[in-house]
């Protein structure tokens, strides 16, 4: 089995990934290699994030690494919050009071359009690779639900009647972005690897 990995701080995103691959792929955290860094997210794109997130893990562990830079933009405010998705409601602050911020600002607008995008960079020796996905929905007038994290309360994706919060994991990870963007990496590593 092939290992890998997984360049991130966040719990949640851990363990989505490992109930995608457990069974295919041993995939390691920070934390198993002793590893406790942030990087610093400089850049204003989900590629360039990903990227220096994927850099930083692969430099320090050499070994065969991926990072995640994901969030939710709304058409109705341009975007937002974007690439900003993990620290909108400012420095140290929760799921709770991102979805708060953004409900609040979502007051009373008609246009409640937004995707999750997901960007993963993959690395391998000197090699990197960008995998995408995207899952557009809705931004409800309330928090629904209790799974998932994040914004999950408040997106209810295109086609379905409840939020992701309120789906089971193996039905949200069936069409959402992680799931997109997860399974065109192990297209690719059993592809690359076959
Ligand atoms: P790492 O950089 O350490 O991986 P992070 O949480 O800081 O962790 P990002 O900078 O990529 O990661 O921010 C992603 C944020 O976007 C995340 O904290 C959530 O607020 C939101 N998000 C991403 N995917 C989500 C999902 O599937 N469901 C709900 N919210 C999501």
């Amino acid at each position: 089995m092939k290992t890998l990995l997984f360049g991130t701080n966040n719990p949640n995103k851990l363990g989505e990934i490992r109930e995608m691959l457990g069974d295919r792929f041993q995939i390691l955290s920070p934390a198993d290699l002793g590893l406790d860094f942030e990087v610093d997210e400089t850049e204003d794109s989900f590629h360039g994030n990903a990227l220096l997130k994927a850099r930083a893990y692969a430099s320090a562990a050499g070994m065969p690494c991926f990072a995640d830079d994901s969030g939710l933009e709304t058409d109705a405010l341009d975007g937002a919050p974007g690439v900003y998705s993990a620290r909108y409601a400012g420095p140290g602050c929760s799921y709770a009071d991102n979805v708060e911020k953004l409900l609040r600002e979502m007051q009373g607008k008609t246009r409640r359009g937004a995707r999750f995008q997901a960007v993963i960079a993959y690395i391998e020796g000197e090699e990197f690779r960008f995998f995408q996905g995207t899952v557009e929905g809705q931004i409800t007038e309330a928090p629904r639900g209790s799974n998932g994290f994040g914004y999950d309360p408040v997106f209810q994706p295109d086609g379905y009647d409840r939020t992701f919060a309120e789906m089971g994991p193996e039905v949200k990870h069936s069409f959402s972005h992680r799931g997109k963007a997860i399974r065109a990496l192990v297209e690719y590593l059993t592809a690359s690897h076959a």
